[in-house]
């Protein structure tokens, strides 16, 4: 029986993913801070035989060392790791922002997701296997105003994830950066800060993506075969495309 860790599971992408892989029989470690959701989703998804959780802050580095640390024997040997816990924070322009905002995305965007992979990949590399897969953003291909510091954490998870392939070649483990744009979960909520109304805006009169979509895509790369590594997948909704520059007019 194959296991994924999927950090971020409370919520969004992470969730459905969670639920998909264990409809589908994997072993699950499930990660985020939010402990009653953990233990709520671990006594759905057939108890702590199948589900492993671990509640802790992915931006603490002893806190994730600890984590993998102290996974129990049966779900040592990870196969799939999701990198998806991320926020965005606020969409202030670059010289309003709060400075909190922008060290929480840094640290939990591109240290935490660091953290994990740095700490997962010596036992892949022994096992001769293993699967990356992490969660970037459109947001890292194409900059919007506000987007600042989001942005810039998502293309540092694209440019980081092509650059340990570089590192990996020969391991056999495998590095996929998967870009989603806009998906209805409690995204735009932690972005806006539980301003109900300016986070349903963004998914109202449009189609956007849901977190199966994401958990889909999760899992039929899981499933493709070992000689195959989708190195990157931008998805948008149909509703969703990039727009012209931005010009500004003397007043
Ligand atoms: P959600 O807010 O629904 O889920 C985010 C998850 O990340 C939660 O499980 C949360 O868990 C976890 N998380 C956040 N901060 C921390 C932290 N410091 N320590 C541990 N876990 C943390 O959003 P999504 O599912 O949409 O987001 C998942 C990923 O997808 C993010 O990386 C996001 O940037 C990315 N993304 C989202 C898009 C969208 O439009 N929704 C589009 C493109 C990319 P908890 O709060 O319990 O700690
Ligand atoms: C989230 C998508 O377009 O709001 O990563 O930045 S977007």
């Amino acid at each position: 029986m194959k296991t994924i860790m999927i950090t971020g599971a409370t919520s969004g992408f992470g969730e459905a993913t969670a639920r998909l892989f264990a409809a589908n029989g994997w072993k699950l470690i499930l990660t985020g801070r939010r402990q009653e959701r953990l233990a709520k989703l671990q006594s759905e998804l057939g108890g702590p035989e199948q589900v492993h959780i671990c509640s802790f802050d992915i931006s603490d580095r002893h806190a994730v060392e600890q984590a993998f640390n102290t996974l129990p024997d049966a779900f040592s040997n990870i196969d799939v790791l999701m990198n998806n816990a991320g926020l965005a924070l606020g969409l202030e322009p670059a010289d309003q922002t709060d400075l909190d905002d922008w060290d929480k995305m840094v640290d939990t965007n591109i240290k935490g997701l660091m953290y994990c992979t740095r700490i997962a990949l010596p036992k892949m590399k022994q096992q001769g296997a293993g699967y990356i897969i992490n969660i970037g953003s459109i947001a890292g291909n194409w900059p919007y105003p506000g987007g600042n510091v989001y942005c810039a954490s998502k293309a540092f998870v694209r440019q980081f994830s092509l650059a340990i392939r570089a590192d990996l070649l020969g391991t056999g483990i495998r590095v996929t950066n998967i870009e989603p744009g806009n998906a209805e979960t409690e995204f735009s909520m932690v972005r806006f800060k539980d301003d109900e109304q300016r986070a349903e805006g963004v998914y109202q009169q449009t189609v956007a993506l849901t977190a199966q979509d994401i958990a889909d895509t999760v899992l039929w790369l899981a499933n493709t075969p070992p000689h195959v590594n989708v190195t990157t997948m931008e998805i948008m909704p149909t509703e969703q495309a990039n727009g012209p520059l931005a010009i500004y007019r003397q007043q």
